[in-house]
């Protein structure tokens, strides 16, 4: 049964109750009414030419609207490409290059100048306004097969450029219910979601889940911590997604006492500092969940609903999924949840799935015998700021377009507010670097040269000139060198 199946089901079984609400006007919609509206995007869809497994770009904030073309689609049997709005021309035209979407679903219709080609069928609002054609289109509604993609969610890596991980509907139906099951998630449930709406966290883990529940959400346009004390407590919420940056500003600003009515506060996309989980446990009386997925495989384990939630671990594996450690620790994975590869990479895929077919998810991992898993480290460099994934390489290769620069290491550094902040070490050409007015303008000019081509999350927000690189025998840069540089003489 296909993802929609299960979620048009509930809606049928329950048609009057309210399934989506928005915090910031009060506008509510039920089940009935996200059945009809999700069919009409379908039909819409279908009316200008999108044919199921044609893929459909989706760049847009959090809100109804986009919670309703995104299961229109997926109604539709289309291949939800999600697209971070932050991202500039450059890093949508990559996107779209490489998956080759028939259709560009935009909340700010300006936006559609950054794509880097008129797409087949064009570039249409959220709300749908703007689609051409009839609402009378006929589609056949939630019958893609299991092993059909469902989601193409980009995610870079060590090397090149990002890459798609396809999803099927069973690897998102399967993420979603382990959530159900193991967060014991009802109908009755309420989510605060105030996540975006272009990643794993906010689609798989907050949308998905909920609607296989049969639960609602209460939508917030963006993160803003009063507002997610007020909602919690306006719709009577029961449950709080977030990544540690928000939970650190809900302390920070004090609102955290405001979530202990909820029954499940869970953090994931990044790793949840012990002291922030105490700040939580005790601020908010009860201890958050954290648990740890990955665009290519949805969720994967989890602090359990009862039992002991422990700080610093990410947990047991969830319901069908299997964690191993392999090769240097290497945390590997499989279960029904786990994509099957990468849009169009076999070399990519060959690199990324063992033998015997388990993914190696690039993180370094210590199982207890109780079976709780740690993550100790990463394989690759990556950066977390703010639960956003920043590859090192992406950064240096648009660092280095820049005329005054011959090289170039891209690290992540502590930082209270985002866990991780990206840092950049610079090495001037000779004629530059002996210039100190110049060396001293350079983060800047390096800053504005960036900005046209990285979203704001991946810019470097420290600058370092250096002279050289440290590196180790084999010329790698060692990187451990710069994350923690040595105290300031
Ligand atoms: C925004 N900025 C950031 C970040 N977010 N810089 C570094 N890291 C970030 N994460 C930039 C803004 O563009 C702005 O730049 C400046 O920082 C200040 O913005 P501010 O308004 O304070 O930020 P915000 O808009 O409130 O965003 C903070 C946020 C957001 C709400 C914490 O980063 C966020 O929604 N993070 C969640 C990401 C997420 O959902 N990840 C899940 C990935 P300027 O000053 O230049 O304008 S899925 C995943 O990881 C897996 C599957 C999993 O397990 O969940």
């Amino acid at each position: 049964m296909s993802l929609t199946a299960g979620w048009a089901g509930r809606w049928r079984a329950d048609p009057g109750r309210v399934v989506l609400v928005d915090a910031a006007d009060g506008r509510t919609v039920t089940a009935r009414a996200l059945d009809t509206r999700t069919a009409g995007v379908a039909a819409r869809l279908s009316a200008v030419g999108v044919r199921p497994a044609d893929r459909v770009l989706l760049s847009c904030g959090q809100s109804l609207e986009t919670v309703i073309a995104y299961v229109g689609i997926l109604r539709l049997g289309g291949v939800v490409v999600p697209a971070n709005t932050a991202y500039t021309a450059g890093e949508l035209g990559h996107i779209v290059a490489d998956v080759r979407p028939v259709l560009a679903i935009l909340d700010d219709p300006a936006r559609a100048s950054a794509l880097p080609q008129p797409l087949p069928l064009g570039a249409h609002r959220a709300d749908l306004t703007t689609l051409d054609g009839t609402s009378e289109g006929w589609a056949a509604l939630d019958d893609a097969a299991d092993e059909e993609p469902a989601m193409v969610a980009y995610t870079s890596g060590t090397t090149g450029r990002p890459k798609g991980a396809v999803l099927s509907q069973r690897n998102l139906s399967a993420g979603a219910e382990a959530l159900v099951q193991a967060w014991g998630w009802t109908p009755d449930d309420r989510l605060v979601h105030a996540l975006p709406m272009f990643h794993m966290h906010g689609l798989g883990a907050a949308i998905n889940g909920s609607l296989t529940a049969g639960a609602s959400m209460v939508v917030l346009p963006r993160f803003d911590p009063a507002a997610v004390a007020d909602a919690a407590a306006a719709y009577d919420a029961t449950m709080y997604f977030g990544v540690p940056t928000m939970y650190a500003r809900l302390r920070d600003t004090g609102h955290l006492a405001a979530l202990s009515g909820l029954r499940l506060l869970v953090s994931g996309s990044a790793p949840l500092d012990p002291v922030l989980f105490q700040a939580i446990a005790v601020q908010a009386g009860q201890a958050p969940i954290e648990r740890y997925g990955m665009s290519e495989t949805v969720m994967l384990t989890s602090n359990p609903l009862h039992g002991e939630r422990r700080a610093g671990s990410v947990g047991r594996p969830l319901p069908g999924v299997h964690v191993r450690l392999g090769e240097g620790d290497g945390v590997e994975v499989t279960g029904p949840n786990v994509f099957g590869g990468y849009w169009e990479r076999p070399e990519a895929n060959a690199e990324a799935f063992t033998p015997d077919g388990w993914f190696r998810t690039g993180d370094i991992g210590e199982l207890d015998a109780d079976g709780y898993l740690r993550l100790v480290g990463r394989a690759s460099d990556l950066v977390i700021t703010g639960g956003y994934n920043v590859y090192p390489r992406e950064v240096e290769d648009a660092v280095l377009e820049h005329p005054d620069v011959i090289d170039v290491a891209v690290v992540g550094v502590p930082d209270d507010t985002w866990g991780e902040t990206v840092a950049a070490y610079v090495v001037l050409r000779t004629d530059l670097a002996a210039d100190p007015a110049h060396a001293a303008q350079i983060g800047d000019a390096l800053s504005a040269h960036v900005s046209s081509r990285l979203a704001a999350y991946k810019r470097p927000r420290r600058w370092t000139v250096v002279t050289d690189l440290p590196r180790n025998a084999m010329g790698k840069v060692r990187r451990d060198l710069l994350r923690t540089p040595p105290p300031a003489m």
